[in-house]
């Protein structure tokens, strides 16, 4: 569809850039912080780990200062769990508390709302240890986690994030590095007491914060069949229940998507669900949509038994899918440097269909191009490639909001550069360039990329910056 013309952004749009805590902070075993599960982790080989990062645990007013330079109207970080509760429950780590007090303070002084992420795949080691996702008693553990947040940051924080990417960590744990299990019904176990734990928290917000809106946040993203044959079309279905419905049908409606309640139930790989489940899933209510959007994806249909296709499925060991779908290429669009679609239009398309779908306000929580971004000889980052992604994807939330979809805020990945979750700081995302490689963190000095000033500029006027 075509518009005369396009809406301007609702002046009250939050611009804003997002971080998550194990990728940035570093300082993983200081001021009392437990290990998280990613702390534990074996890198990659010739890839940095993540105890240190971008090491904002010591630069957090240095790099609030940065953004605020942005003119950022939203900051969306995540808390580690276990820098709050080193152990996963029980004592409460003040300087832990207060680190985030700190961070969310000088947010506010420059004006910045703090979108908090409950959890973004860093679950406590200890918690790890005691089976984690798929001990039920985790649900208790995430209640009583969100408790300690809202009760000491609630006051001032009035976004909430349940859990980042669900989906992708019950489909790709294992790239993610939160994986802990190759059963099929083990994962779907994991997923159901995820599901649980957000709700209870979800009530929970409701309960204690009467001005306070929450949410998930998963990655949403369209799928096309890859030819116009009916059979394609089915499996374009299948993999869009799997990786979107299943997760925001139950977020959103408190039901099992019924497609794959089947799919799980030919697979014998049904979740356990006790007496009262399902009445907590209704009771939690989400208040808007919090969506991660970075590419399409593109399937075939493929029978029962068929040899896999794709190298990616084999190494991500998801869920391999004869019978329900295949992944394919999609030569109608073009791949960043390390391989991920690019496809602005699947974004606008992704919008609509989501509010089509649940009727919710929306905001991007995360959403940006990996580059290998280098310092020239003046001292400049110029990432062109990340103005132009942003600015074509940009285009595309006018497009939606003047097809008439609600959307309130875009925190694309990421604010500053970090760690991605398995290539390294070698991939880098942010508007601000941080000064280390893998294993040699020279100076870590921040320089404001191109891109910076470039959103700079869109957030001042409320608009796309016309291209010079
Ligand atoms: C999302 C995660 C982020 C992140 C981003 C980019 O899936 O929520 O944590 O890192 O993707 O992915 P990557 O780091 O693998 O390039």
């Amino acid at each position: 569809m075509y518009h005369k013309e396009l809406k301007s952004f609702p002046t009250n749009f939050l611009w804003g850039a997002s971080t998550s805590a194990y990728q940035i902070e570093g300082a993983w075993n200081e001021d009392g912080k437990g290990p998280s599960t990613q702390d534990m982790l074996v890198a990659p080989e010739n890839t940095t780990d993540f105890k240190i990062a971008s090491d904002h645990y010591h630069h957090m007013e240095e790099d609030v200062k940065l953004l605020a330079g942005m003119g950022l109207k939203a900051y969306r970080f995540s808390i580690s769990w276990s820098r709050i509760l080193p152990q996963g429950r029980g004592e409460v780590n003040e300087k832990g508390l207060d680190f985030y007090n700190r961070l969310i303070n000088e947010l506010i002084k420059y004006k910045i709302e703090p979108i908090v992420t409950m959890f973004h795949f860093d679950l406590p080691w200890a918690l790890a240890q005691e089976g984690g996702w798929s001990n039920r008693s985790i649900i208790e553990d995430f209640k009583n986690y969100a408790k300690v947040l809202f009760e000491n940051y609630g006051d001032r924080v009035k976004y909430w994030l349940t859990i980042n990417e669900q989906n992708n960590m019950i489909l790709y744990g294992d790239l993610l590095g939160t994986a802990t299990t190759n059963s099929l019904q083990e994962r779907y176990q994991q997923n159901h007491h995820m599901l649980l734990s957000q709700a209870e928290a979800m009530i929970l917000c409701h309960k204690m914060l009467l001005n306070a809106k929450i949410g998930p946040a998963p990655n949403i993203a369209n799928v096309y069949p890859s030819s116009s044959k009916p059979e394609d079309m089915v499996a374009a279905e299948n993999w869009t229940a799997l990786r979107n419905w299943l997760y925001l049908d139950a977020s959103v409606r408190g039901i099992y998507n019924p497609t794959i309640w089947s799919y799980l139930k030919d697979r014998d790989a049904l979740p356990r669900v006790e007496e009262g489940d399902m009445e907590t899933l209704k009771a939690g209510n989400p208040d808007f949509i919090a969506f991660n959007y970075y590419k399409s994806t593109t399937v075939s249909a493929v029978g029962p038994g068929a040899p896999l296709k794709r190298d990616e499925i084999e190494k991500a060991k998801i869920i391999t899918d004869p019978g329900f779908y295949q992944l394919e290429d999609n030569p109608n669009l073009e791949k960043t440097p390390f391989g991920w679609f690019i496809d602005p239009i699947g974004f606008r398309t992704t919008m609509r269909e989501l509010y089509d779908r649940y009727h919710l306000p929306l905001i991007i929580t995360e959403n940006g191009i990996g580059l290998y971004d280098e310092v020239d000889e003046d001292g400049n980052v110029n990432d062109d490639a990340r103005i132009l992604y942003y600015q074509q994807h940009i285009k595309q939330i006018q497009e939606a909001l003047t097809d008439g979809v609600e959307v309130f805020g875009y925190t694309p990945w990421s604010a500053i550069d970090l760690v991605s979750t398995r290539e390294g700081i070698r991939k880098r995302y942010g508007f601000i360039y941080v000064n280390r490689e893998d294993f040699d963190l020279l100076d870590m000095k921040r320089i404001p990329k191109k891109s910076y000033y470039w959103y700079k500029e869109l957030i001042a006027q409320n608009k796309i910056p016309k291209s010079k």
